[in-house]
């Protein structure tokens, strides 16, 4: 065997580099595990790396979207933001990726094509686009669950002689659209994002919608050093209550009374109270009932679209922002700065493409079925194939067995998110059938890189070689995981949460809704079971 082969043959084989893979390699490593991330970027981030678009920023406060293992790391790192932004977020990965030493051990530029494991030898075999091979016991999927972005297939992108951008995958570069006539299409998180701050460069704005959303405001402010210095002085405490959470945020209490036990104006006043608070957990949190029952998320609902009427001069404009198909919060509900504001601006059309959808690009722009629209740039904010999508973007195979795109053909099957049957030794962060996105993903990625690490060690203390999940452990957890998200209002919108974003892809509500403090202690109480549900031979 040549040393080159042989330096390629790994304990754990990792592949993402975002939050999930460096806390994965930095757990693995220092327990003495030979280690090796791929990542297909040149950076390390993630989502954070690739979502540069203009107005980029995390939805959960900065104090708690970061890591909570090292408390010289918390302690020192000073975030500039109350929800910090893209640019602010990528410089804190690299600063954990240099501080602990990350980069020598994860290989940029390294997309991978396909991973097929060997029953035989209890080994992976890892396969990169460019050809290159590694092998390992274990392999680590912590590829996101945002991270393939979605262009729809309209005829004659080809064709177009302006600029076009995924927010997904934007260019490192600064895209300056001072003077443009710029097209934006969707009007999700990042499309709400990013329409009030290219809106402030562009000659002129026109947002494509298909469908409205709700949004709240952020409230985003610089993060006052004496408020930072408290909850500093606390951070364990935060961190622990985290934990007890659904959420994995400590920073706002579970609410504990129902909409109707308010009158309408004790309500009008918490709605208010949150409202200005800023934050979508904020307003999530009015009451306990607002994600399960239709009468009070309707309150939440009447009160936004009432603060969507009282911003957009125009009432037309207004009514067309104005949400009617899902219940507030059981799509991601986004946090915005001057999103409605920014429709009273004379150079900002709203163009329903629900009522007259898009045909196609042209040489010189869009066309729906009512007009042809001259565009110099077109800003698809158009979204992901989530959850599933990263994943089965990489042929992953059993030698002579199955392909997990077949075993996943109606939908994804896991157990507790993290594991397959029939796919040994391959674990997920934060995947299908946990918490993940319905919490802050760094808690949800901290709670899944133990645990697994935590079964690796039970293995190699063991002498064993495999495990993966029982069949009938993982149809259990799947049944759950459905019957959790039926008792919830959840799976009456149309989301990426269910796969409806993308034609063709199977309907199935994909995260784990009964959050993530109930999570944890499932996950615990099978790892003191010896493993419940999994086969470790
Ligand atoms: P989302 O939330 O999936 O939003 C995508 C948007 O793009 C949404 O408004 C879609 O409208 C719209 N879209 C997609 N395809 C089309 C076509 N063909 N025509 C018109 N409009 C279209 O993606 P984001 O990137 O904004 O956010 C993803 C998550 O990142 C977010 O939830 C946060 O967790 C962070 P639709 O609703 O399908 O009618």
């Amino acid at each position: 065997m040549s040393s080159e082969l042989r330096d390629k043959q790994y304990d754990v084989i990792i592949i993402g580099a975002g939050f999930g893979g460096m806390y994965a390699l930095h757990r693995l490593r220092k327990l003495g595990y030979r280690v090796r991330v791929l990542e297909a970027a040149d950076g390390v981030g993630g989502t954070w790396y690739w979502n540069r678009y203009p107005g980029a920023r995390c939805d959960v406060e900065s104090l708690e979207y970061s890591y909570s293992f090292d408390d010289d790391l918390q302690q020192q790192w000073d975030w500039p933001e109350r929800f910090s932004a893209q640019p602010d977020i990528e410089k804190y990965a690299n600063h954990v990726a240099d501080r602990f030493d990350l980069r020598k051990d994860i290989q940029f530029s390294t997309r991978i094509a396909s991973a097929e494991f060997d029953n035989e030898e209890a080994s992976w075999t890892i396969r990169s686009v460019d050809g290159d091979t590694f092998t390992s016991q274990y392999l680590v999927l912590a590829v996101g669950n945002l991270s393939l972005p979605r262009v729809p297939d309209f005829p004659g992108l080809n064709e177009f002689k302006g600029r076009w951008f995924h927010t997904g995958q934007w260019p490192k570069e600064t895209v300056d659209f001072s003077g443009r006539t710029v097209g934006v299409i969707g009007t999700g998180s990042s499309g709400i994002q990013l329409i009030p701050i290219v809106a402030q460069q562009a000659k002129h704005l026109y947002v494509f919608q298909r469908t409205a959303n709700y949004s709240v405001p952020a409230m985003n402010r610089p993060l006052a050093a004496d408020v930072a210095a408290k909850h500093k002085a606390q951070y364990r405490t935060w961190r622990d209550n985290a934990k007890s959470t659904p959420f994995g945020i400590a920073g706002h209490a579970p609410p504990e009374k129902f909409a109707a036990d308010d009158e309408f104006e004790q309500r009008r006043r918490l709605f208010e109270e949150k409202w200005e608070t800023g934050g979508n957990i904020s307003f999530l949190y009015a009451y306990k009932d607002l994600l399960t029952n239709e009468q009070a998320n309707d309150m939440a609902c009447d009160f936004v679209r009432d603060k969507i009427r009282g911003t957009v001069k125009d009432p037309s404009t207004a009514e067309l922002l104005i949400p009617n198909d899902h219940p507030i919060g059981t799509k991601r509900l986004c946090l915005d700065t001057n999103y409605y504001e920014t429709y009273n601006r004379d150079n900002v059309s709203l163009v329903n493409v629900r009522k007259a959808p898009i045909e196609s690009v042209t040489v010189n722009g869009l066309r729906t079925t009512e007009a042809e629209y001259p565009l110099d740039d077109l800003i698809f904010a158009t979204g992901y194939d989530a959850m599933t999508g990263a994943i089965l973007d990489i042929d992953i195979s059993v030698k002579g067995g199955a392909r997990l795109e077949d075993a996943w053909r109606d939908g994804p099957k896991t157990y507790l998110g993290v594991m397959v049957n029939g796919f040994p030794n391959m674990s997920i962060i934060t995947g299908p059938g946990s918490p993940s996105v319905k919490t802050n993903m760094i808690s949800a990625i901290e709670q899944h890189v133990d645990w697994i690490t935590d079964l690796v060690e039970h293995m190699s203390s063991k002498g064993k070689a495999k495990f993966q999940a029982q069949p009938d452990a993982q149809e259990n957890w799947v049944q759950h995981v459905n019957e959790v998200a039926d008792s919830t209002l959840y799976p009456k919108a149309n989301s990426w949460y269910t796969g409806a974003n993308i034609p063709g892809k199977p309907r199935v509500f994909m995260p784990y809704v009964a959050g993530l403090d109930k999570y944890r202690k499932i996950c615990d109480d099978v790892a003191k079971d010896g493993y419940r549900g999994v086969t470790i031979e």
